[in-house]
């Protein structure tokens, strides 16, 4: 007489069995897929850029921009390895760009940011409209553009990428084209995107060129550091951000580009922030100064001390909490638009 089969026989049996039809029991996976909180499989992470510097130099003579399209690190998550991925849905280099280099033109879906590191004089082409980059400055290019970069000036100019390929990706929705030209042509004067768009002010009879995303190319350094200063002066101090403001697409007053949100904020000497955790992971970007970042998630710590041009990454949920004894200027940025497109973004800030 054969025994009853126990329930555990009984349902590996069943998996087994159906295993090949590619059918797959929820119950096992439940708790996984629709977890308690945000359990991102993104590690904290922080790269020092004294010690990344060596190897863009050396990517510097290793390879030319033109044959390698783009001469990027990628600054890929410990937990993301081989994903060119910063977090789930981002993704974050550094370029380099030589002395006389041409990035040829190309355009795809994604959208990119740059956030100049070291060097100026080089520049970034957008549809027919050249901007000549300065440490500091955060530049766009929106989604299917022809852009390309060059560098007509005498010194090295590094900076950051960021784009939303990951997102795109999971989307399955990547196009690209290289273009014919390696450079387009000049059909705007330098300044042109700002003139119209970045005083305040638009033209009488605009359109949306760029739909969803910002028709400013250049977000210069100079004024975002200026209205920093001045609130630091006279404004009342955030206890979690310090002094933090959001870059602004100024057609729509939401963020500049539709899956990126950037900002910029400055802490001041003597500051020793509360913690606070969201949805959107981010990546910060040292511009000036110097300040640590205590991280925690699930009973795991973390601690990075940051100085100019490192960067670190504060993955979803992740409670982090900044302190600077002689005050620092971060950028950032993340997918918080798309979190709040659909509904699901959420912070908490602890007191
Ligand atoms: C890209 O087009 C740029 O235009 C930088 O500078 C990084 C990473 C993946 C795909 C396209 C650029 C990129 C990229």
């Amino acid at each position: 007489m054969n025994a009853t089969p126990t329930p555990s026989a009984v349902r590996e049996q069943l998996y087994r069995d159906m295993n090949p039809l590619h059918l797959t029991p929820l119950w096992e996976v439940l708790h996984a897929l629709v977890p308690p909180q945000p359990a991102s499989p993104c590690v904290p992470a922080l790269w020092q850029y004294e010690r990344v510097r060596p190897f863009l130099m050396r990517s510097g003579q290793a390879i030319t921009a033109e044959e390698a399209v783009r001469r990027v690190l990628i600054l890929e998550n410990p937990a993301l390895r081989g994903q060119s991925a910063i977090t789930q849905s981002l993704y974050a280099g550094l370029q380099l760009i030589l002395p006389g280099e041409v990035a040829p033109s190309h355009r795809h879906t994604q959208s990119a940011l740059r956030f100049v590191l070291e060097g100026k004089g080089a520049y970034t082409a957008v549809d027919g409209e050249r901007t000549i980059m300065q440490p500091g400055d955060f530049i766009i290019t929106p989604s299917w553009t022809w852009h390309e970069h060059g560098n007509d000036s005498g010194e090295a100019v590094v900076w950051l990428d960021g784009l939303d390929i990951p997102m795109i990706r999971f989307f399955d929705a990547g196009f690209a084209q290289t273009s014919t030209s390696h450079v387009q042509s000049v059909s705007r004067t330098e300044g042109t995107s700002f003139a119209r768009y970045g005083h305040n002010m638009a033209p009488v009879r605009h359109d949306a060129p760029y739909g969803a995303t910002s028709p400013l190319f250049c977000y210069p350094y100079e004024r975002s550091r200026q209205a920093l200063d001045r609130l630091m002066r006279d404004s009342p101090l955030d206890a979690w951000d310090g002094v933090k403001l959001r870059y602004l697409n100024p057609l729509s007053g939401g963020s500049p580009m539709p899956t990126m949100a950037t900002f910029m904020q400055k802490l001041p000497p003597g500051f020793k922030g509360q913690g606070w955790r969201q949805t959107d992971g981010a990546v910060y970007s040292v511009v000036e100064g110097q300040g640590q970042v205590h991280i925690e998630a699930e009973g795991e710590r973390w601690f990075f001390e940051f100085g100019p041009r490192d960067h670190f990454v504060v993955p979803s949920w992740h409670t982090a909490r900044f302190s600077s004894e002689r005050g620092c200027v971060l950028f950032s940025f993340s997918d918080r638009p798309v979190h709040q497109a659909l509904g699901i973004h959420k912070e908490e800030r602890l007191s």
